[in-house]
C-alpha cells in the first residue's frame, strides 16, 4: 500500500490496513487533498489482495469533523465563468468514498475516538462495523449550518436507528455519546477508550483472519437487499451463494469442521 500521502497514514500490519485521517488541529476536517487521498487508499485496498480489512479512524482527539468549513463560508465562484459552483458537484467526491466503502470486498470498520460531525459523521455510517470509544460525540451537525445530511447519511441513518431517530439526531443535531450509540444501534459496540485501540485491532484481526470473499459476498446480500423484495433477495441469494460454495475457503471450513480444528482461511 502507498504512505506516503500528507492528510492521512496509511499502516498496514499483516491482513489489517488502518487509514487514518490526520488533520489534528482541525478535527480532521476534510479539505479536498484529504479527501482525494482517502479516496486513492480506498481504491488501493479494494484493489490489494493482501488487504484482508480496512479500518478507517482519526489521528488525535477526533475522528472527523466533518467538511473543513475555513473555505465553505459563502458560495463559491468558479475560476472560469464567475457561475457559482453547486455543492452537488463536489459531494460527488463523497459519494465515491461512500461508494468505495461499501463495495469493498472486505469488511471496512469506523474506529470512531472522540467527535464524528457532519460528512464524518455519515462516512462512519458507510462503513460495515462501527465500533466507538466512550467518548464519542455522533453530531449530524448538517442543520446547524443550515445543510442536509450528506454522503448518504439520509439513507443510512434511518436505516440503521429507525426513521424517527434519525429525524431526531438531524432536526435537533444534539451529539449521541458513544454508550447511546451502541444503545440504539448507530455502533455496534462502544468500550472505555483506555481499551478502544486493543478492541479495533482484535474485531480488524479476527476479520482479517476469516473467509474474505464470503465476506464480500454477505456485504453484496445485505446491502443489495435493502433494496429489493423478499423474491428478489432470494433470487439475489442463490447467485451468491454459488458463488461462496466456489470459494477455497468454503472447502476449508467444511474440511476444518470435520477434522474438528480450527479453520485457517486464505481469503480466497
Ligand atoms: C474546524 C472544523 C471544521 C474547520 C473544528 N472546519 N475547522 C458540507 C459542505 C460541503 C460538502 C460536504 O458536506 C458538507 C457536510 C458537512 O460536513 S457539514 C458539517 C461541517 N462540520 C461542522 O459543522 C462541525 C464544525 N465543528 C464543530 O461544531 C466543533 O468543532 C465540534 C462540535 C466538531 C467539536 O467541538 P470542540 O470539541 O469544542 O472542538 P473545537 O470547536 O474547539 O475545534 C477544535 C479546532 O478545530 C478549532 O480550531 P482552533 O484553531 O480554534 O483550535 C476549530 O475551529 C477546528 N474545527 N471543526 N469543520
Amino acid at each position: 500500500m502507498r504512505t506516503d500521502f500528507h492528510h492521512i497514514l496509511v499502516q498496514q500490519e499483516e491482513r489489517v490496513v488502518t487509514i487514518t485521517m490526520n488533520r489534528p488541529e482541525v478535527l480532521n476536517a476534510f479539505n479536498d487533498l484529504m479527501l482525494e487521498e482517502l479516496t486513492l487508499a480506498l481504491e488501493e485496498a479494494a484493489r490489494e489482495e493482501s488487504v484482508r480489512c480496512v479500518v478507517v479512524t482519526g489521528a488525535g482527539r477526533a475522528f472527523g469533523a466533518g467538511q473543513d468549513l475555513t473555505n465553505f463560508v459563502a458560495p463559491q465562484k468558479t475560476a472560469d465563468d464567475g457561475e457559482t459552483a453547486k455543492i452537488s458537484v463536489h459531494l460527488e467526491k463523497y459519494h465515491r468514498v461512500v461508494q468505495l466503502m461499501r463495495n469493498m470486498p472486505k469488511p471496512v470498520i469506523a474506529a470512531v475516538r472522540g467527535v464524528a460531525a457532519g460528512i464524518s459523521c455519515n462516512i462512519a455510517l458507510a462503513c460495515d462495523i462501527r465500533i466507538a470509544a466512550d467518548n464519542a460525540r455522533f453530531i449530524e451537525a448538517f442543520a446547524r449550518i443550515g445543510l442536509i445530511p450528506d454522503g448518504g447519511g439520509g439513507y443510512l441513518l434511518p436505516r440503521l436507528i429507525g426513521l424517527g431517530r434519525a429525524l431526531d439526531m438531524s432536526l435537533l443535531t444534539d451529539e449521541v455519546s458513544g454508550p447511546e450509540a451502541e444503545r440504539i444501534g448507530l455502533v455496534t459496540k462502544c468500550v472505555p477508550v483506555a481499551e478502544f485501540e486493543g478492541a479495533v485491532a482484535a474485531l480488524a484481526k479476527r476479520l482479517a483472519d476469516g473467509p474474505t470473499r464470503s465476506y464480500g459476498l454477505i456485504k453484496e446480500l445485505l446491502y443489495k437487499s435493502m433494496d429489493l423484495s423478499f423474491q428478489e433477495s432470494l433470487a439475489l441469494e442463490g447467485q451468491l451463494q454459488d458463488s461462496a460454495r466456489a470459494t477455497a475457503d468454503h472447502k476449508e471450513g467444511v474440511n476444518a469442521f470435520l477434522q474438528k480444528r480450527p479453520a485457517r482461511y486464505t481469503g480466497k
